[in-house]
């Protein structure tokens, strides 16, 4: 399973999930101290960028809103500032994939732009022009499923049936993209762990993940210092990381094709084990 594409750049770019691959989340958080904050903040990143990349990470995930919930809305300016800059900088120093975690389609049109490979939405693609846009942009779309919205997706997460209603909404969300002009070969599929989910929701849907497997989109999983690893470990996100590579371990063996993690040496690692025991006769 190959991704094939041109970014806005003119470079032919290629996602190769025959094996499992790593996406790095990019940690933000802007330094809001002074105007030296902003040289500081971004030094960080590429040194963060740069570790993970040596860690193992095929893509890095940069985004500039937190979805967190009850998380405060993240006006369009504030966005494309901590996003756009991040992205050239990242795009001038590595020739990694880059992914860009957001809604909107001024930060698609700006970040691809500058260099961004894929298009990580959470609210797959359903904001004023942001189909039409990745249609334009011709580069691969991640869609998530989550229900309600980051202020009030937690309050109280219901479902008759969780994997039959996330497969249906992701199945409506690929028919918008096929009939925006996205080739279905650009689509990649993800369930929203902790997007509007109990935690038995959670493990419902890693347990069937294959049921998404099964559509033939390649599938990314999300879970990584979740609630779902902390509330059965009973621990703070900075104790999560065994949790997380376990829950990155199983959705890979159930099919998943990109893991989306913060700790990329460890799952790394486990990967590692994962594809020995896959190769072998
Ligand atoms: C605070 C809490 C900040 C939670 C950010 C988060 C996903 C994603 C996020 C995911 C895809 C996080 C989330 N989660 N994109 N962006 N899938 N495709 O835990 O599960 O990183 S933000």
């Amino acid at each position: 399973m190959q991704i094939h594409f041109k970014n806005q750049q003119g470079s032919d770019r290629l996602l190769d999930l025959t094996s499992p691959k790593i996406m790095g989340i990019l940690n933000f958080t802007p330094d809001s101290f002074s105007d030296s904050g902003k040289f500081f903040t971004l030094d960080k990143a590429l040194y963060q960028v740069e570790k993970m990349l040596n860690d193992g990470a095929n893509i890095i995930d940069i985004g500039g809103e937190s979805t967190r919930p009850n998380a405060p809305i993240v006006d369009l300016a504030d966005e494309l500032e901590r996003v756009v800059p991040l992205v050239e900088a990242v795009r001038q120093r590595f020739d990694c994939l880059i992914s860009v975690d957001s809604s909107k389609a001024e930060v698609f049109r700006q970040a691809a732009k500058v260099g961004a490979d894929i298009l990580n939405d959470i609210r797959a693609l359903q904001e004023p022009n942001a189909l039409e846009t990745a249609a334009q942009l011709g580069l691969p779309v991640c869609l998530m499923h989550m229900q309600g919205t980051p202020q009030n997706m937690q309050q109280n997460p219901e479902y008759d049936d969780v994997v039959e209603e996330v497969a249906d909404f992701l199945n409506q969300r690929i028919f918008a993209c096929l009939t925006a002009g996205i080739p279905k070969e650009h689509i990649i599929l993800d369930v929203g762990f902790g997007f509007g989910k109990t935690v038995q929701h959670n493990y419902q849907l890693l347990k069937h993940i294959n049921a998404f497997v099964q559509s033939g989109y390649p599938v990314l999983a999300g879970l990584s210092r979740k609630s779902m690893i902390g509330n059965v470990l009973n621990k703070p996100v900075e104790q999560r990381t065994i949790g997380s590579v376990a829950g990155a371990l199983l959705a890979v063996q159930n099919g998943a094709k990109i893991v989306r993690v913060h700790d990329v040496a460890e799952t790394a690692d486990a990967l590692k084990i994962w594809q020995a025991m896959a190769e072998c006769e």
